[in-house]
């Protein structure tokens, strides 16, 4: 809007409450600012914008509806409605009444008679005095959820009426993810992070729309979930991480608070337990598991490859069944992860006698196995899924057995490596990853040999070997998971890295709300201080 025109809006919103002083329903009168749906700062960029250059008038008066009887989508809406009051202090439901049946509504509606992309697909229809979310799922209207929320502006314009009113862009925005697995690993056991420190990580990956959390629970270094039945995992291998420090471990019931807290935001837990390599700790505390015929020691190092289960011996395979059913009958996503990467002390048959063994207990309790790529050299099922790390030729293989693959290269999507030589945390064995070179590459193409209809999805790995606090998972993780959002929910077609690089500089309101501590990477223009709109009002 060009400074005549903001200054015409202005009058005539000053003139409309003078009119209208007396009437019965004052905002009615109201005359929004322009506004462009299609210049906001949405990540992840939705397949299709219209806009309708007004605004929707979100305020006190402002009432949030569902469908009735919908108890899923109820609780989307009351979740959104938490969002709003943290981020403007209005507090929506509790303005519900008969008197002001003409106010804003932000309307949830299930609609399952359409034919929808896919499940996560959502449609937001803004005017003046409506804003609609259609969604044929919960789980879809939340994704939309993530829309709105961007779209609130950070600071009220209260120069339009006697009250504040936070303008929302009209239009319409149609929107369904590319891929269905958009996810995010955390290694817990190189160093332990708290239930709120993941649930933390977990509220700011919600809302880009990333709707798994990998937790890699077991390595050399550190067993972090209980299990009942073998209670010295945790006693002993729970007891230490990288660098010497006391370690830690989920409770059970930790552990379900992990995945209830993520199911609220229509988000699955897939746990893994590393095997058969990795497995020092679990050997330190039940040294009849090992395999490598030395005395397993507790190790606060960070090498890889040392460890290894017996993969012959009946007892290792009741052991795994009990780890596997326990953790299982508290998981209520599909996959279990097998890990079965970097074995390098197992001899290749027993390596795939054992990933085929530890294959049907999965299948037994239920679960979808997933593993690091190195499993394809066993004869897996194509049900099971690889994730493609380093080895390309692992990747092709999964192909020609008809499994899907989960996209974790690691040159372009390890959360832990180095941004660049001056990185406090992190390696590089793999690259350097600036925040550009995380976000420029394309999952469908990136190995030629599969198909795009063959990619489940991507996630973004953060391995803890050198981080062992939340500020420094966040330096690592921030900015660029933000990218990898992106680049698995929205089409080659609407990315491109200058339009991005000014989106992203523009979440500084939302992570700072949040305090991430971020790496502020010079090569964005970090939006600092976003101005009041009375005062852009003003130029
Ligand atoms: C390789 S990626 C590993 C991890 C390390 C990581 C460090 C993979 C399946 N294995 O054990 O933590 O590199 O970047």
């Amino acid at each position: 809007m060009n400074k005549m025109n903001k200054r015409i809006a202005k009058t005539i919103g000053v003139l409309s409450i003078i009119l209208s002083v007396g009437c019965e329903s004052p905002q009615k009168e109201i005359l929004m600012p322009e506004t462009d749906l299609k210049s906001e700062n949405l990540i992840p960029m939705p397949s299709s914008i219209v806009a309708a250059n007004s605004g929707f008038r979100l305020d006190q008066y402002t009432r949030i509806e569902t469908s009735p009887d919908n108890a899923s989508l109820q609780e989307v809406a009351s979740y959104l409605s938490d969002k709003i009051t943290e981020k403007t202090g209005l507090r929506l439901d509790s303005n519900i009444n008969e008197s002001q049946k003409n106010d804003a509504v932000i309307y949830f509606r299930q609609n399952t008679d359409k034919s929808w992309p896919n499940d996560e697909a959502y449609i937001l229809s803004i005017k003046k005095d409506s804003l609609i979310l259609e969604a044929p799922t919960a789980k879809a209207a939340f994704r939309g959820v993530q829309t709105i929320r961007q779209l609130i502006p950070e600071v009220s314009n209260d120069s339009l009426a006697e009250h504040s009113i936070w303008p929302i862009s009209t239009g319409i925005i149609e929107d369904h993810p590319n891929f269905e697995y958009r996810g995010s690993m955390l290694d817990v056991a190189r160093h332990f992070f708290s239930v709120e420190d993941v649930k933390k990580y977990i509220d700011i990956l919600a809302y880009y729309k990333i709707n798994v959390l990998h937790l890699h629970l077991t390595d050399d270094q550190g067993w972090r979930i209980e299990i009942k039945s073998w209670p010295k995992l945790t006693e002993i291998g729970g007891s230490t991480e990288v660098g010497g420090g006391a370690g830690g471990f989920y409770t059970q019931e930790d552990y379900k608070e992990i995945v209830a807290y993520a199911a609220v935001r229509h988000m699955m837990i897939v746990p893994e337990i590393d095997m058969p390599g990795h497995t020092n700790a679990a050997s330190v505390s039940y040294p009849f598991l090992d395999g490598t015929g030395k005395t397993p020691k507790l190790y606060q190092g960070r090498h890889v490859g040392f460890s290894t289960f017996d993969t012959r011996k009946d007892t290792v395979y009741s052991f795994i069944d009990d780890v596997v059913r326990e953790i299982s009958a508290i998981t209520p996503g599909p996959y279990f992860h097998i890990g079965g990467d970097e074995s390098h002390v197992t001899k290749k048959g027993d390596y795939n006698y054992f990933v085929n063994k530890v294959e049907k207990i999965v299948q037994k309790y239920e679960k979808i196995m997933i593993g690091w790529d190195e499993i394809v050299t066993a004869e897996v099922d194509s049900e099971s899924i690889a994730q493609f790390w380093a080895d390309e030729s692992n990747a092709t293989t999964a192909i020609e057995k008809g499994m899907k693959v989960i996209l974790s290269p690691a040159k372009k999507a390890y959360l832990d490596m180095q941004y660049d030589t001056l990185s406090p945390y992190g390696l590089h064995w793999a690259a350097y990853i600036p925040v550009d070179t995380a976000y420029v590459w394309n999952p469908e193409t990136y190995v030629p040999q599969i198909p795009k209809d063959m990619i489940l999805g991507v996630e973004a790995p953060l391995w803890s070997e050198t981080i062992s606090n939340i500020e420094e998972l966040e330096y690592l993780a921030f900015p660029r998971v933000i990218g990898y959002s992106e680049l698995s929910w929205s089409l080659e077609e609407n990315r491109d890295w200058e339009n991005f690089r000014v989106r992203l500089a523009n979440q500084t309101p939302f992570l700072d709300m949040m305090n991430v501590k971020y790496y502020a990477s010079p090569r964005i223009d970090w939006v600092k201080n976003k101005r009041a709109y009375k005062e852009i009002l003003k130029d």
